[in-house]
């Protein structure tokens, strides 16, 4: 889709644009269900990258410690107790630039990757940077989804982070893509971008082919020590108008409100959810950020009369 057609879209009178969304949504997914994902960090911290919102950036003094990649037996357990919690992704994230092949970190993630695969949720991994043969395998490992984020646009990307550029993170989608693993591609608002940065990002997520099977959508975490710290947030407004573009341009895509719902009202998510958003990271926190821990969750969605979706849901 093209810059001025999303322009048009996401110019609609607000209430309109919701009730747009809101039938592309009922069109194409069961109503009432929202998939749970759970997040772990398995590895923390420490890394090479100097990406302005990051607390996990070697480069700012964030008061987070590097650490060791988790052993397969600890990260088992966390994905069994998710499961058991509900949810149907689990999602492991590194901080690293990237993995290559032959490394001995590399095998012990498909190694994790192996063991996780074999409790029936939805596997998704977060490693940076990688080529083909590394998505080969992980895929067979067992992975069922990468998230490689495109976070704004292409623009604003090089004032954020300076240690790799755009057409890195595109050619890793491009590489994620031919082995046949799902795309999880988003971004984050609430960077200092403009709403038309956060379209230009739309428009090169359009343009995927195959288009991401989930966007993650983050609202700044501002980390202390971070370039990034003193933002302020987005106004809810703006983000509901980009959830309900979002919802409407990519009507199959898993729209997950993800970072940023702990410094959101329960109505400001409720008008989220209404509005196109079908997935949420379950549990107290992120990779090193808080999230509403699960007994607030459990309320909202049970006084949103919302329920977990099943694994390998896509749209109908
Ligand atoms: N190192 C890998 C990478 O950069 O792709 C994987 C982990 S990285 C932390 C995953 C994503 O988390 C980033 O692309 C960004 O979109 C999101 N993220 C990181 N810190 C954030 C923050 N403070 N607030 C909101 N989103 C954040
Ligand atoms: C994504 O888009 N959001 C998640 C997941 N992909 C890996 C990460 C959010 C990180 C928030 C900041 C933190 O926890 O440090
Ligand atoms: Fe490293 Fe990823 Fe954080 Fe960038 S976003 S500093 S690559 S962990």
């Amino acid at each position: 889709m093209n810059l001025a057609e999303l322009q048009r879209i996401y110019a609609t009178p607000l209430f309109d644009l919701i009730e747009r969304a809101r039938a592309t949504f009922l069109s194409h997914w069961k109503k009432g269900e929202v998939q749970l994902c759970t997040l772990l960090s398995i590895k923390t911290g420490g890394c090479s990258e100097d990406c302005a919102y990051c607390a996990q950036s070697a480069r700012y003094r964030t008061g987070v410690r590097a650490e060791r990649l988790l052993k397969t037996d600890d990260v088992l357990a966390v994905a069994r107790r998710a499961r058991e919690n509900g949810s149907t992704r689990f999602c492991m994230g590194a901080a690293w630039k990237g993995v290559r092949d032959g490394n001995a970190r590399f095998e012990q993630v498909l190694e994790i990757v192996r063991a996780v695969s074999q409790l029936g949720m939805e596997v998704c991994v977060t490693l940076g940077q990688l080529g083909l043969s590394e998505a080969r395998k992980l895929k067979e490992a067992g992975v069922t989804a990468y998230n490689h984020n495109i976070d704004t646009s292409e623009e604003y990307y090089s004032k954020i982070v300076t240690t790799h550029s755009y057409s890195d993170r595109l050619d890793t989608i491009g590489a994620v893509q031919q082995a046949d693993i799902s795309i999880c591609c988003g971004g984050i608002v609430g960077m200092g971008e403009t709403e038309l940065d956060r379209l230009k990002m739309l428009e090169t997520l359009t343009n995927f082919d195959p288009p991401p099977e989930s966007v993650p959508i983050n609202c700044l975490m501002p980390m202390p020590g971070t370039p990034l710290e003193n933002q302020s947030p987005i106004d809810v407004f703006e983000l509901v108008r980009l959830i309900a573009t979002t919802r409407i341009v990519l009507p199959e895509a898993k729209v997950r409100l993800s970072a940023g719902r702990a410094r959101l009202s329960k109505e400001a998510q409720a008008l989220c959810l209404f509005a196109g958003v079908n997935s949420i990271f379950y549990g107290d926190k992120l990779l090193t950020a808080d999230n509403p821990g699960l007994d607030h969750d459990r309320e909202l969605l049970s006084a949103l009369d919302l329920a977990a979706q099943p694994p390998f849901a896509s749209s109908q």
